[in-house]
């Protein structure tokens, strides 16, 4: 395993993910979808949000006009999906062999998507890190700070780059600014998609 990338703490594992692993973790990803396909989350402020969401694990994390929060079930009302074993691999290689995450959240950015800078904060414990898994095309992903505002860095996410996001860092800023589309042919219609693996409760 190579050495992270430090930036602003967040710990970049440029290349963590083989090929043949990339290909399997879609694969897995293909079920989950059949079982809760990718919704437009609508912002609390009545704005659909550009990246299309699903997820897997005992919590879906989703936003309506009610506000964002950690949902038992998806909105056509079934339980979600079990986190796929090669993408719960991933967190107790880097994070904890025992613990386990209660949220996969999956982003799917098609042509033109972004995500505004953000922290992640709707869990319980932030102690625990939050680990995210790049497939597909590339994602300009920027870095600000604890608050609003600021000096920001950032960095091509590629295809099987793996994210913790944990310490000082856990309540940073980020966001996703833009994708290259068409830079991967990991996925058969193009475009990206983000994992984050959480612990909610
Ligand atoms: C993305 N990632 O890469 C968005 N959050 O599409 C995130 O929002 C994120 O990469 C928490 C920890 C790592 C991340
Ligand atoms: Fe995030």
């Amino acid at each position: 395993m190579n050495n992270p990338i430090a930036l602003r703490g967040f710990k970049i594992y440029k290349d963590f993910l083989s090929q043949e692993a990339q290909e399997g973790i879609v694969h897995a990803l293909r079920g989950v979808q059949s079982a809760a396909p990718l919704f437009s989350p609508m912002t609390p402020y009545g704005k659909p949000m550009s990246v299309r969401m699903t997820s897997a694990g005992k919590y879906g994390w989703i936003s309506d006009k009610n506000g964002y929060r950690y949902a038992l079930q998806h909105p056509n009302g079934t339980v979600w999906p079990d986190i796929p074993d090669p993408v719960m691999n991933i967190w107790q290689r880097l994070v904890d062999p025992h613990k386990r995450p209660e949220c996969c959240l999956i982003n799917y950015y098609q042509e033109g998507a972004r995500m505004g800078m953000h922290q992640d904060r709707d869990e319980a414990d932030f102690d625990w890190p939050v680990l995210s898994v790049s497939l597909g095309d590339e994602g300009l992903f920027r870095i600000g700070n604890s608050t609003r505002g600021g000096k920001t860095d950032s960095i091509w996410l590629r295809s099987g780059d793996v994210v913790v996001m944990g310490g000082a860092a856990r309540l940073c800023y980020h966001g996703i600014d833009r994708i290259r589309f068409g830079s991967s042919t990991l996925l058969q219609h193009g475009g990206r998609l983000n994992l984050t693996l959480r612990v909610v409760d």
